[in-house]
Order: C-alpha cells, then structure tokens, then sequence
C-alpha cells in the first residue's frame, strides 16, 4: 500500500499545499519535488528499507519536501532541533544511527564536524530537490516507521519516540474530525518542527486535508498578529507561553493597531492551544482581546492529541475536554484500578494513535505499557462533570517550559559534569509565561571561585537553550529529608514563583 497522505495529494493537484513568505507551491509541486528528493536519496537503490535520515531545516518549504522525500523513498525522518548546540545533535546522531544527515547550509556548523567524526554524509537540502530523472518510487507499508521524534524521560537522555505512518493518520483522522479540518482552512505555522504540535497537529493536518499551510520560520509576536490581521488564516495552535507573548505584544500596541490584530484573531474559526496547560487567565484575557475562547486539548509525542474540548459546545476553562475520536482514554490508581468520576487518577491511553517503541529500547518501552496495551503517560488528571482536567506530572522531575518537555535529572547531570559543581537540584518553578520556569541550586567545590554567570556558560554550551536554567543559586547545602534524599519541594522555596 502507498502512503494515504501521498495518495491524497494527488486530488489536491493545483491547491496551494505550502506558502512561505511570497511564494506559494501546490500539492503537484509537492508530490513532484518530493519525488525528487527520493530519488536523489535512493540513489540507484529500491527501497531505503527503514533507514533513518536525520533532518536539520529550518522550517520552510525544503522543510517539507525533504521530510515527504524521505518517506517516499521508505526511509525513517529522525527531525532535528534547529536550535540545538552539537551537544545535543550529537546524542540524537549517536542514538537513531542514520545513514546520512541532510542539513540546510545555514546550519552546516552545527552538524559538519559532528557527523566528519562519524563518517556520516551531510546532504545539502537544496542540493536535493534538483532536477533529475525520477526514479521508481517504492511502495512503502502504512505499518512501518516513518519517524523518530526524540523526548525526555526521567531517566537518562532523550529517548526517540517511533511514529508508524499508520499512528500519524490516526492522529490527523482524529484532528480532522474533531476540529473539522477541510480543504479551505489556511493555517499558520512557527512552532519547532521537531515535534508532534508543529508536524502533526498543523503541517501534517494541513496536508492530509488539502489545506494550506503557511511558514513563518521562526516565532515573532508582531509578524504573527500582522499576518492575523489580514482575516484570511482559519487555524491557529500554539502552547500557552506563545498565547502570553502575543497578548504581551498587542498590550503595547497603540489602539488603531490593536483593534486590526484583534480582528484578525477574531476571524480565525478555531484557536487551540496545547502542549503544556493553559493558564485560566490567559484563556481570559485571549477571550477578551478578540472575543474567541480557545480551544485546550492535551497530548503527549507518544501518542498525539488524545483529550480536546469540543469545536462546538461549551469549552471549559481549566479542563481538557473527552477523548478525542478513535482514541481510548482511562484513570487508574497505584494497582490499575479504574477510577470514580472525581477522584484523581493517572491517564492511561489506548488506541491506532499510540506509538509501539522507544527507538532501540525495549526496557523502557515495556515499562511504558501495561500488560493489557495501555501507554502510561506519567500524568495525573481527574474527571468533572464529564471533562478531564490535567493535574500534573506524577514526576517532579519532568518539566515543561514554554511548551519544551524537559528532564530535570538530566540538566542535573550535566552541570555534574562541571569540575567546580559537587551537587545540583533542578527544579520547574510555577511561573505563567513559562509554565514551569527551569532553576537551579548548586553546592560548589569552591564557592569563592564559581561563579554563575559560568554556570550559565557552561550549561548553554552542552544544552539546549531552553533546559539552560534561567536562575542558578549556589547554596552551602541541599535540603534533605531523614533518609540523606534531596527534597524537590524545599528546593522550589529558593525561588519565587510567578503567579498570574
Ligand atoms: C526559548 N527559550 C526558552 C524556551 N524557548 N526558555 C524556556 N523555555 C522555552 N521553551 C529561551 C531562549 O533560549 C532565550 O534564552 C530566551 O528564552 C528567549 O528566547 P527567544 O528567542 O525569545 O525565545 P523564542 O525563540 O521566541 O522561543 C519561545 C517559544 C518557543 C515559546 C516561541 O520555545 C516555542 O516555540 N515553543 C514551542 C515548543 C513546542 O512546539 N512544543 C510542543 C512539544 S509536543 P537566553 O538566555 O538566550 O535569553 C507536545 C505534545 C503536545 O508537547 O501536547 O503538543
Ligand atoms: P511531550 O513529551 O513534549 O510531547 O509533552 C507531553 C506532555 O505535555 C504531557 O505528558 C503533559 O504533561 C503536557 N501537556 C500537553 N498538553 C497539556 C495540557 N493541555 N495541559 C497540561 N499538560 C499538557
């Protein structure tokens, strides 16, 4: 069987799938560019048989053609965070094995040395959508992966969540019928494509239903309210901390320019926010400003989008609505018992969404289901009145700032790595722009010679910008329970949370 989003491209022809800046490309300029990129990656060969190739594009049109040509050459997209120093890339090289790295010529620095090191090709994405006689596309099987989205855990690095073709249709199915996708929505695009918000929920929702995706290549508060302002985007998703950029933004407008931008978000049939949770306030103040309530809906990269508030009916502030179509959601306690309406439990997912592994990791992949097929998602919720509402985390360790799950024992050990650091404590301090705001207390080998501003060095050169902590404190001593174990909730006292 050939890929369902392919085949459905072909109907779409001369609608415009992909608009960036002043250029616009259709489905046929889609399928016939992809097609090109295969076959330049097959290279004489049949199939990629499940290859990976890792992705480093700044979001954009080679985006997209290069993710589409890597499936339809039946190889594995391992997508990568722009953003993120070798450091980071280089457990993602280390980990998912790909065969070659394509890599847009921006970004050339961050990757050439690393994949040198390793023997690894660095194919210049522009290089592969030249024109050359197209080879026959293999077909490739619904039930095989089709990428590898890497996630924190616990435990440990990043692990790489593998997506068949068949979980991401599930997942659009289920979009599309419960937000009501159709060929005419226009969508606007700046969320990190490394991630099931910005690839599934916008790109990959778009293309399946013959819409039109528009690219910004990065988040900008002004551009996104500009572009709003012309009332012709149907779609936005973002997560809270963007929602609180943009009302921060229109806040300093003058009054002529905040009623254009209002407007404009006002005649978008739909805004969803998603990705971390949704501050009532900032539901509040959205209303507010362009009289729309968004719509919150809660998902994790294991499994897409599994709760939403309705499209129609009454969207609850604070709650996360039912369990999206085709997807089965349950609250069990400690032994996996169900639970009562009202009593606080942990979500449990089932359904033709849910990936099957983590990426070489059998262990834990076992440890993320229960013997029945159930996903664990390590997050706690209770139902009221029929509607969820996300509690939080059963791990103080798992924090998520400005949509980005991060791991507080991994930041934990790599400032651990520092010579002058004897111990570290990572805590997500409650703060409303961020969510969970990442800070750090530190016991010194030598105080009078550390310095944080160091410290800060230090983290951004080995970390992701985002898991760099935002406040560092060094302390003579962390707070301990009778058993000599750091105690997460003393350490939050160290820093002030910011409440809305
Ligand atoms: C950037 N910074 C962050 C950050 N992003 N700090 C904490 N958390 C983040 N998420 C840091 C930068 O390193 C910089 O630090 C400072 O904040 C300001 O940077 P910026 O350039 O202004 O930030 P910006 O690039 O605008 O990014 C902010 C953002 C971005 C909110 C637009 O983080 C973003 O797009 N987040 C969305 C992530 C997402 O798509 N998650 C979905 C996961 S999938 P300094 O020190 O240099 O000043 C998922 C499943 C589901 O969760 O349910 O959807
Ligand atoms: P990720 O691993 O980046 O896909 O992040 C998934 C996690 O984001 C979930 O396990 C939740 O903790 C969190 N999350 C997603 N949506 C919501 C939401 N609407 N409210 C609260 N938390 C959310």
């Amino acid at each position: 069987m050939t890929l369902h989003l392919v085949d459905r491209a072909e109907a779409y022809s001369n609608r415009t799938a992909i608009v960036v800046g002043e250029d616009a490309y259709t489905y046929s300029d889609l399928l016939r560019v992809s097609s090109i990129v295969a076959t330049r990656l097959l290279s004489g060969r049949k199939n990629l048989n499940a290859g990976r190739i890792c992705i480093l594009v700044p979001p954009g049109w080679d985006y997209v053609v290069m993710l589409w040509g890597i499936w339809r050459a039946g190889g594995v997209a391992v997508p990568m965070a722009i953003s993120h120093p070798p450091a980071e890339l280089a457990h993602v090289i280390e980990d998912a094995k790909p065969e070659a790295i394509i890599a847009h010529p921006t970004l050339f620095a961050q990757i050439n040395n690393l994949a040198d090191e390793r023997g690894l090709p660095v194919l210049e994405s522009s290089t592969l959508s030249q024109e050359i006689p197209l080879c026959e596309i293999p077909i490739v099987q619904e039930e095989g992966p089709s990428m590898i989205l890497y996630t924190s855990g616990t435990t440990g690095r990043p692990k790489g969540v593998v997506l068949t073709h068949k979980n991401i249709r599930s997942q659009v199915e289920s979009l599309t019928v419960a937000w009501g996708w159709d060929h005419d929505d226009h969508i606007l695009l700046h969320l990190p494509l490394h991630h099931v918000h910005g690839i599934v929920n916008v790109l990959l929702s778009a293309l399946w239903n013959g819409s039109t995706c528009e690219i910004f290549p990065q988040f900008n508060a002004v551009e996104v309210w500009e572009r709003l302002s012309h009332r012709n985007i149907t779609l936005y998703m973002a997560v809270p901390t963007i929602y609180r950029r943009l009302i921060e933004a229109w806040k300093r407008a003058n009054s002529a320019t905040r009623t254009a931008w209002a407007s404009g978000a006002g005649a978008c049939r739909l805004s969803v926010s998603g990705s971390a949770a949704l501050p009532v306030t900032t539901l509040e103040l959205w209303e507010k400003i362009t009289g729309q309530r968004l719509l919150e809906r809660y998902g994790m990269t294991e499994i897409g989008m599994a709760l939403s508030n309705p499209l129609n009916g009454e969207r609850r502030p604070g709650y996360v609505g039912k369990a999206l179509p085709g997807i089965e959601v349950r609250l069990v306690d400690e032994v996996n018992h169900l639970v009562a309406e009202g009593e606080p439990g942990l979500i449990q997912v089932r359904g033709a969404t849910v990936f099957n592994e983590y990426w070489r990791q059998p262990k834990e992949t076992e440890a993320a289901f229960t013997t029945d097929g159930w996903f664990i998602t390590g997050d706690q919720a209770v139902v009221e009145a029929g509607a969820y509402r996300i509690l939080g985390r059963s791990s103080v360790d798992i924090l998520k700032t400005g949509g980005e799950k991060i791991s507080a024992l991994e930041i934990e050990g790599v400032m651990l790595t520092h010579p002058g650091v004897r111990e570290c404590a990572v805590v997500g301090v409650p703060d409303v722009d961020w969510g969970d705001r990442v800070c750090a207390v530190i016991v010194s080998e030598d105080k009078d010679h550390l310095s944080t501003d160091e410290l800060r060095a230090f983290a951004k050169k080995r970390l992701a910008p985002y898991k760099v902590p935002k406040e560092i404190l060094i302390v003579p001593e962390l707070p301990r329970n009778t058993m000599g174990k750091v105690t997460k909730p003393e350490v939050l006292k160290f820093f002030k949370p910011e409440k809305a």
